[in-house]
């Protein structure tokens, strides 16, 4: 028997058991990827993130519903998030998914963060594949923005729909750290608050002093409660989607801006703590100029 076999035509279980395959990275992992090959870059993937309590689930909910009225079938990843603070947030987010569970069109997994990979499981860039190959039409990933799931969710998803709520400030973190130019549709939620179209304004002239006016992201309001706006987000979605559609060269893409995504926040991570012996005597020799830039960061690669 073949899982992905079985998974591709249309099998729940075996694509449950093959995600915890690939989670637990065994030889069956192996041969699972080695099957998935030919057999992905179908699915649009979309990833949403965002501060904790932005309404990310419950927008994402919102947008399911949308989707499978247009007959369209769904897999969503949720990645748990390591802190204990917000520990719960799986069950809160299955238990806001919750009417879609009984739906054959829908797929929800909660994948474990590991800690030192940053925010986003190692394994999600093959689940996103099985359930691409499984024939999911939307694959859509929710991290919270913790700082650095950002950046790997941009590279595992063709769209990343950053969220945002009023009132919280986040916004302006967000802007500082970066967070801006990872997005490919800006929303703002809970538009029935009073402070929503500020936060928007204050978001559209972030975008225009930031990016130069060279990008054009489009900001949307929602109110995932009501489900008011969540119709001009999935148009939105749909509008990027027909530019750019989803193609077989996704997913080793995928793998490899979630490669340089992880590189990068790793080696940096290690430059930036100074604890490791090696790193340090690179910046030494650098500093004492018997070592050139172009070399320490060839070497640096290599620690990396
Ligand atoms: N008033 C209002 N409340 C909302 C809206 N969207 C979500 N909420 C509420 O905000 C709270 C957080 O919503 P979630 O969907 O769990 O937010 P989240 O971003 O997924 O949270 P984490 O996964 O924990 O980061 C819940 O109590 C929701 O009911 C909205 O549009 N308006
Ligand atoms: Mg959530």
């Amino acid at each position: 028997m073949n899982l992905v076999d079985d998974l591709t035509a249309g099998d729940r279980r075996a694509l449950a058991r093959a995600i915890s395959a690939v989670e637990d990275g065994g030889p069956e992992a192996a041969a699972v990827l080695a099957e998935l090959q030919s057999r992905v870059g179908k699915a649009a993937v979309i990833g949403f993130t965002g501060p904790p309590g932005a309404g990310k689930s419950t927008l994402i909910s919102a947008y399911i519903t949308h989707l499978r009225r247009a007959g369209r079938s769904v897999g969503v990843i949720a990645v748990d998030p390591s802190s204990p603070l917000t520990g719960g947030a799986v069950l809160g987010d299955r238990a806001r998914m919750a009417s879609h569970i009984d739906d054959d069109g829908v797929f929800i997994r909660s994948l474990a963060a590991r800690g030192h990979l940053g925010g986003l499981s190692a394994a999600a860039p093959f689940v996103v594949d099985l359930m691409d190959a499984a024939g999911f039409d939307v694959v859509i990933i929710e991290t919270v923005g913790t700082g650095q799931s950002e950046v790997e969710i941009a590279g595992l998803a063709g769209i990343t729909v950053v969220v945002f709520a009023p009132g919280l400030g986040d916004h302006l973190q967000a802007i500082k750290a970066g967070i801006m130019e990872i997005a490919t549709v800006l929303v703002v939620n809970k538009g029935d608050s009073p402070l929503a179209a500020a936060t928007a304004a204050h978001l559209y002239a972030a975008l225009h002093l930031n990016a130069g006016g060279h990008r054009e992201v489009p900001i949307v309001t929602t109110t995932a409660t009501t489900g008011d706006g969540v119709g001009d987000l999935a148009e939105t979605i749909a509008g990027l989607l027909s530019v750019r559609p989803p193609s077989p060269a996704d997913a080793p893409r995928r793998l490899r801006r979630m490669l340089a995504a992880l590189a990068a926040e790793n080696l940096k991570e290690k430059l930036l703590r100074g604890t490791n012996p090696e790193i340090d005597s690179i910046c030494d020799e650098v500093r004492g100029g018997r070592l050139g830039l172009a070399e320490a960061l060839r070497q640096l690669a290599r620690i990396a």
